[in-house]
């Protein structure tokens, strides 16, 4: 069952149920919607919404065909594959090559998130301004107007050195929209995933009490974690959906 078929199947479509519990459809949903199989428990690739020819001649078909069929299926394998190793880490407790297969899970699954968001956000129906109220006055709070957002746009993916993403976000800080440039598409997080625990593990986090010791300080920071902070964060990102 994928998550389309979940949506349909549960409380008539108020709330799906994903691998790891029970969510309402919100952000996440609409960027993953088919990306993740829970009844093998495991990332898939999307069917994209149009055919391959559809962005012509924007988007010629056969960059579209090599770019979701193979491009994107080897980044859902790669990040199977890491997801695999880990778990076999974690059973044998051998942690010895834990940075490369952390590596390997932030880019792959920077890859299937992004490129998801990168189908979804393109239509051949699409072009022009945008229509919705809403996001037209987040646009012009943000970068004064849509003029202003397209030129910012355009030159800061221009600007990305070799390989990444020009991307815009919404800063929930300030309710804002921020233009950023990704590099490769990791930086060794997973775009979309949510933090709901982190260690400082910069050095001054540390180094009066532990000087180059970190592990002491990451086996201590265990005895301070606020599990129940953790839990209400948890709660609100999962429900978020
Ligand atoms: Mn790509």
């Amino acid at each position: 069952m994928n998550r389309r078929d979940m949506i349909k199947s549960t409380l008539g479509g108020a709330a799906m149920v994903g691998a790891t519990g029970l969510m309402t459809p919100g952000y996440a949903s609409k960027i993953l919607t088919d990306s993740f199989s829970s009844s093998e428990n495991k990332y898939v690739l999307p069917d994209l919404k149009y055919a391959y020819d559809a962005l012509e001649p924007h988007i010629d078909a056969q960059t579209m065909e090599l770019h979701h069929s193979r491009h994107h299926q080897a980044y859902v394998n790669g990040l199977n594959t890491a997801n695999e190793r880990l778990a076999e880490a974690r059973e044998s407790d051998d942690f010895s090559i834990v940075k490369h297969w952390s590596r390997e899970l932030a880019f792959h699954g920077g890859g299937h998130f992004l490129h998801a968001l990168f189908w979804k956000t393109m239509s051949p129906n699409g072009g022009g301004e945008p229509s919705d109220r809403s996001l037209r006055n987040v646009i012009n709070r943000s970068f004064g107007s849509y003029d202003g957002f397209k030129r910012h746009f355009i030159a800061a993916s221009n600007a990305v050195e070799g390989s990444g993403w020009g991307m815009l976000s919404y800063e929930p800080n300030s309710g804002k929209l921020v233009i950023h440039q990704a590099e490769r598409q990791s930086d060794l997080t997973q775009w979309v995933s949510r933090p709901i625990l982190g260690v400082d593990v910069w050095e001054h986090a540390y180094y009066l009490n532990y000087q180059n010791r970190r592990g002491d300080y990451v086996n201590a920071f265990f005895n301070v974690i606020n599990w129940n902070a953790v839990a209400e964060l948890y709660d609100a990102a999962a429900t978020a959906g």
